[in-house]
């Protein structure tokens, strides 16, 4: 009899997590376009208790470093060369760069490398944000984008640590 209780408890906790997982997304993923509009690559999101884990694989963009940063608005219009995409999320003037002893911005994140095969891949983590719920949820109302910059983030230069142009963008969706 004790064992059928005990069954009973943990499935009672089960169903509690799963009904708190419902208002939260778990993860979300972005498609990946170029100045063109063609899809170069996917990145995703993954909620976890004390942060977010993010992924992001690319193909077809020039070798070397490039600024990648969380941008506030989910949209991404090549022909305006994703201006659309506005500022980094949670942005405070004067505050961007990891490396920056005013920052860094909730947006700022690690430089995506790329290699001589055209082909750039990175993971890292960030308690800075959240999917859903906070000051700088990346599901907001407005949504949120990555978008790749030409050149390298110095971590350190306002507003955009010398990054340049934006050369892809992608919408970031829940699931
Ligand atoms: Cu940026």
């Amino acid at each position: 009899m004790f064992r059928i209780a005990a069954l009973t408890v943990a499935m009672g906790f089960a169903s509690v997590t799963s009904g708190q997982a419902g208002h939260h997304a778990k993860s979300a993923s972005a498609e990946i376009i170029n100045a063109q509009g063609a899809v170069i690559g996917e990145a995703t999101v993954k909620q976890g208790p004390n942060g977010v884990l993010l992924h992001v694989r690319v193909t077809d963009l020039p070798p070397g470093k490039h600024g990648l940063h969380l941008h506030s608005h989910g949209v991404c219009e090549p022909g305006e060369g994703f201006k659309t995409a506005k500022g980094h999320v949670g942005k405070v003037e004067g505050a961007h760069g990891l490396m920056n002893p005013e920052g860094p911005e909730p947006g700022d994140i690690p430089n995506i490398y790329v290699g001589a095969d055209g082909i750039g891949e990175m993971e890292a983590f960030t308690t800075l944000v959240t999917l859903e719920g906070g000051d700088n949820a990346l599901l907001d109302a407005d949504g949120s984008t990555f978008i790749i910059h030409e050149k390298a983030d110095d971590h350190i230069s306002q507003p955009i640590g010398g990054a340049g142009g934006r050369i892809a963008c992608g919408i970031l969706k829940a699931g």
